[in-house]
């Protein structure tokens, strides 16, 4: 009787925490989506160009320049996932902004 229920209890965590993660790496994966979209010439690169052709927010080119953290002047994809996802943390701690 204990068993069962501990192994009930047991499938529960596990699936609750493959849930949580799954959610998470979805995320990831929607950034990295966003970024092979904006990268029409498959260069593994966002260049200025691209990213002010498919960027959907105001001020592209100011948030390009805050994207670029190594002012390469193209946009690799950890600089992408990473601004968003930070982005996305921001975005839930301060709404005013
Ligand atoms: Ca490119
Ligand atoms: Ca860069």
């Amino acid at each position: 009787m204990f068993n069962k229920i501990f192994r009930i209890v047991l499938a529960l965590v596990v699936a609750m925490t493959l849930a949580f993660a799954s959610t998470a790496l979805a995320a990831e994966t929607t950034f990295e989506k966003r970024f092979e979209e904006m990268d029409t010439n498959d260069d593994s690169y966002v260049d200025r160009e691209e990213f002010i052709a498919n960027y959907e927010g105001v001020d592209a080119e100011k948030t390009f320049e805050k994207i670029d953290k190594d002012k390469s002047n193209t946009l690799s994809k950890e600089e992408w996932v990473e601004y968003k996802s930070k982005k996305k943390d921001k975005d839930r701690k301060d709404k005013s902004e």
